[in-house]
């Protein structure tokens, strides 16, 4: 018999769409979003160049450009400063300083920075003028009418310098377990040193920009290239005297972020907000390459001093790091990329005795900033150049004693600050990709070819990464989104996350179809707007797909629950009246509500009861029905976001809500005569959990390692003794091209459905594989050991090829000289 379907029975409560396909009569096996390649939702628009960025938004009528007076100095005062001549200048509509402000303070944790110079300038690059002029020509000319007399001051440049000063930004903060020196005295072994590692430019292919509009009443609408729409809105509205109320930010894509306008996406918002404040017309500021290298801040460079005690098999028995950074000349996210340093220095490795301070120092630079790992490279870098000094102490292989170290399972499995590894996949990523690289042949064979090459020396490493997924500050750890369902069934979310191309959109798309159990296409997410998600979180930590996605999840099985119930009446309605029906004895309706929601299944664009599937409907005639009964399709829903802490008084708590855990196994092969460094493989294996979207995150796991290989060898930041970076565009500053990429390179992820913790069982993929990318600047070190005969060599991060070949000739140099006094 066929079982009959809902439209066979007249009931006058289902509309008249109500019609059921007769492919669908059965249930299917569901097809869930997540888990699936869906392609990025501007994988076509980013090469056919539909996607808009904020200069690709049509000139307005009257739009002016916005551009501005840059400190020429690292550190100076301003004696004078005369507007007169330039604003003679035709086309020149208005000159603003700090005095046009209605506040010039602000910052995202201390609130120490100023948006345009007042007295003193503090880094090049620093606005002194605001310009808003009718043309880029007028706007130039009138930067140069611009009379200023500055008095130069000397500026601190170094690490080293600002430490002799003290001049710090924030406290010294410190996570120690047990007693560090007691054990470092009793060590078998000992050694100290000193791991030093430079910043690295974002290098997002679409500058900094923005446009303001200005509308009714003094409100502004401000388009930002940014990572934290909110940010935007309140510094714009507390420096232009606005409330936030009247401030909207919005970003519909950002070509390229990696922390780089997590914060610093303000500074050209608010300059163009002011211009059309002042002026009322929509105004224009958009950085060009040079601009945006030079007045920018970085990722922080590190000096850190270190101390480890070991035994004679490799294990670490005590660890003590002073890290420093160069913060730069306000705190920014500073102190925050501190704490991240400080809570990733373990790396993979169990430290039993341990101290970690960290410190950050207030140099003349431009304030550096949140990139891509926020500290954690820095502090992972110097704990795998640490444990590379230690093999080549003892001669043994450094993977060895990576092994020896790891974390363990039910064993060794604190953090220095107290957290524990819960679902340690490292020794299983360790085990896996030695055998999967062939580790063991290879570095034999590279052992034997070393000691044969006279023209060139390669080096194998592998590395890993576990990285603490959550802002370390608490609060943040918060998002909202709001899921509007239409008449026909198709749905828009909105949430505070951006789209910087990491494909967070793609995946929110992917969770709420699954959620709502309808096709990916049938979703859309929206532009973000503080208008629809207020008080964001920056799209950072990694972060972005786990929160903003939790919180449409949450709106959509509110959603969902009211839709359930619907359609729970309506089957029982007709169950019911199948019964009668077949009993031939009519009985009066049962109530509304008699079904069972929990029963009813959404899945593939239907919508059925779970015990009884011959009762369907398509998920666009349940909205209709829905709202024919007058029932809300629309929710905002929350997430924060539970279980995560940190207390700096003493140092512990558990900041993160899992890791995300990687190895990697890099070769080099290095020209003896150039110094240069080509990588030759490179192996990659991850725990991402169950992945929501494996193309998008097999993206970022390349990407990741490709930014890290740049910052550990050829992104080479040079300035000139005032301070001027000297490589400030592509001709000057490398970051790796398409041929820079391993001729061998394998990329995979092990199975892990472990990770409950988290929407889909899914794990961040963003940020991590970044630190991939150091296990090629531990095979560049491993390297020139076979050169300095066993011992430690000394490299600094990155490995350019003008260091690497500095650090050839003084090796030969020095074994030559060495061997001169041992033959006499
Ligand atoms: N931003 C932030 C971040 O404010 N706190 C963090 O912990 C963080 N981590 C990585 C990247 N951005
Ligand atoms: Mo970031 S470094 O997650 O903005």
């Amino acid at each position: 018999m066929t079982p009959k379907t809902l439209e066979t029975l007249e009931t006058p409560k289902t509309p008249k769409t109500l019609q059921t396909p007769k492919t669908l009569q059965t249930p299917q096996t569901p097809m869930p979003s997540v888990g699936r390649d869906i392609p990025h939702d501007s994988a076509a628009g980013h090469v056919s160049g539909e996607s808009m960025y904020v200069d690709d938004l049509p000139r307005a009528e009257g739009e002016l450009v916005v551009d501005f007076l840059a400190s020429p100095v690292s550190h100076g005062r301003i004696r004078s400063l005369d507007l007169t001549e330039a604003a003679k200048v035709p086309g020149v509509i208005g000159l603003y300083t700090w005095r046009d402000l209605a506040h010039n303070r602000f910052g995202p944790i201390l609130k120490d920075e100023i948006l345009l110079a007042e007295d003193l300038c503090t880094f090049m690059g620093q606005p002194i003028v605001v310009i808003g002029a009718e043309s880029r020509r007028a706007a130039e000319e009138a930067k140069r009418a611009i009379g200023i007399d500055l008095e130069e001051l000397p500026p601190v440049l170094t690490i080293e310098e600002a430490i002799a000063r003290r001049d710090f930004i924030g406290e010294t903060r410190t996570i120690r377990r047990g007693e560090v020196d007691a054990a470092l005295a009793s060590a078998e072994h000992v050694l100290e040193g000193t791991f030093v590692c430079a910043g690295q430019d974002h290098f997002y292919l679409e500058s900094q920009a923005a446009i303001v509009v200005p509308g009714e009443h003094g409100a502004l609408t401000i388009h930002s290239s940014t990572q934290h729409t909110t940010e935007v809105q309140e510094v714009a509205a507390h420096l232009l005297g606005l409330e936030m109320k009247d401030v909207i930010c919005v970003t519909k894509r950002m070509g390229g972020a990696f922390g780089g306008k997590e914060c610093q996406a303000t500074h050209p918002a608010v300059m163009a907000a002011l211009v059309a404040q002042k002026t009322r017309r929509p105004a224009r500021l958009v950085y060009d390459k040079d601009l945006d290298m030079q007045a920018t801040g970085k990722r922080h460079p590190f000096r850190n001093r270190w101390k480890v005690g070991f035994r004679s098999d490799g294990r670490i028995v005590a660890l003590k790091i002073d890290l420093y950074s160069d913060g730069g000349a306000f705190a920014d996210l500073s102190t925050a990329v501190m704490a991240r340093a400080m809570t990733h220095a373990d790396n993979a490795y169990y430290l039993p005795d341990v101290e970690i301070n960290g410190t950050v120092c207030r140099t003349n630079f431009p304030p550096n900033t949140a990139f891509r790992g926020f500290g954690g490279p820095q502090g992972v870098a110097t704990t795998e150049s640490i444990l590379e000094e230690i093999a080549a102490t003892l001669g043994i292989d450094a993977l060895d004693v990576r092994i020896a170290n790891c974390y363990g399972i039910g064993e060794r499995d604190r953090t220095p600050y107290g957290q524990l590894v819960e679902n340690n996949t490292l020794p299983r990523l360790f085990a896996e990709l030695t055998g999967r690289c062939d580790y063991r042949r290879r570095m034999q064979e590279i052992a034997e070819f070393n000691r044969s090459s006279k023209t060139h020396l390669r080096g194998l490493a592998m590395t890993a990464v576990k990285f603490g997924i959550s802002f370390n500050t608490k609060f943040l750890n918060q998002a909202s989104a709001l899921v509007n369902v239409y008449l026909d069934g198709t749905v828009q979310v909105s949430t505070g996350a951006t789209e910087m191309g990491q494909g967070v959109n793609t995946k929110i798309r992917q969770l709420v179809a699954d959620e709502l159990g309808v096709m990916p296409d049938r979703v859309i997410v929206m532009i973000t707007s503080t208008e629809k998600s207020n008080n964001s979180s920056a799209t950072a930590a990694s972060s972005g797909a786990d929160l903003n996605g939790s919180a449409a999840v949450n709106a959509c099985r509110a959603i969902r629950e009211r839709l359930a119930a619907v359609a729970a009446a309506l089957f029982a309605e007709g169950v019911q009246r199948k019964r009668d029906t077949a009993s031939g004895h009519p009985r009066p309706a049962v109530p509304k509500d008699a079904g069972d929601p929990s029963r009813v299944v959404f899945e593939d664009g239907v919508v059925f009861d779970r015990d009884d599937p011959s009762g369907r409907i398509t998920f666009p005639e349940l909205v209709h029905l829905a709202y024919q009964q007058r029932v809300s399709l629309g929710e905002r829903g929350f997430y924060a976001t539970q279980g995560i802490d940190f207390d700096w008084a003493t140092g512990t708590g558990n900041p993160f809500l899992y890791f995300t855990m990687g190895t990697a196994a890099a070769e080099v092969r290095i020209d003896r005569f150039t110094g240069q460094v080509e990588v030759v493989r490179a192996d990659i294996l991850m725990d991402i959990g169950k992945p929501i979207n494996p193309g998008i995150d097999r993206g970022q796991i390349i990407g990741g390692f490709v930014q890290g290989m740049g910052w550990v060898t050829t992104e080479e930041l040079r300035y000139a003794e005032n301070g001027e970076l000297l490589s400030h565009s592509p001709t000057t500053y490398k970051i790796p091209g398409v041929h820079d990429l391993p001729a061998e390179f394998h990329v995979d992820w092990i199975e892990n459905d472990t990770n409950v913790k988290n929407v889909r069982g899914s794990k961040a993929s963003n940020e991590p594989p970044l630190l991939t990318g150091i296990a090629v600047w531990c095979a560049v070190k491993h390297a020139l050991g076979f050169l300095a005969g066993g011992r430690p060599a000394p490299l600094d991060l990155p490995a350019s090829t003008e260091q690497v070949l500095t650090r050839l000739t003084e090796i030969s140099r020095a074994s030559h000289a060495g061997a001169g006094r041992s033959s006499s």
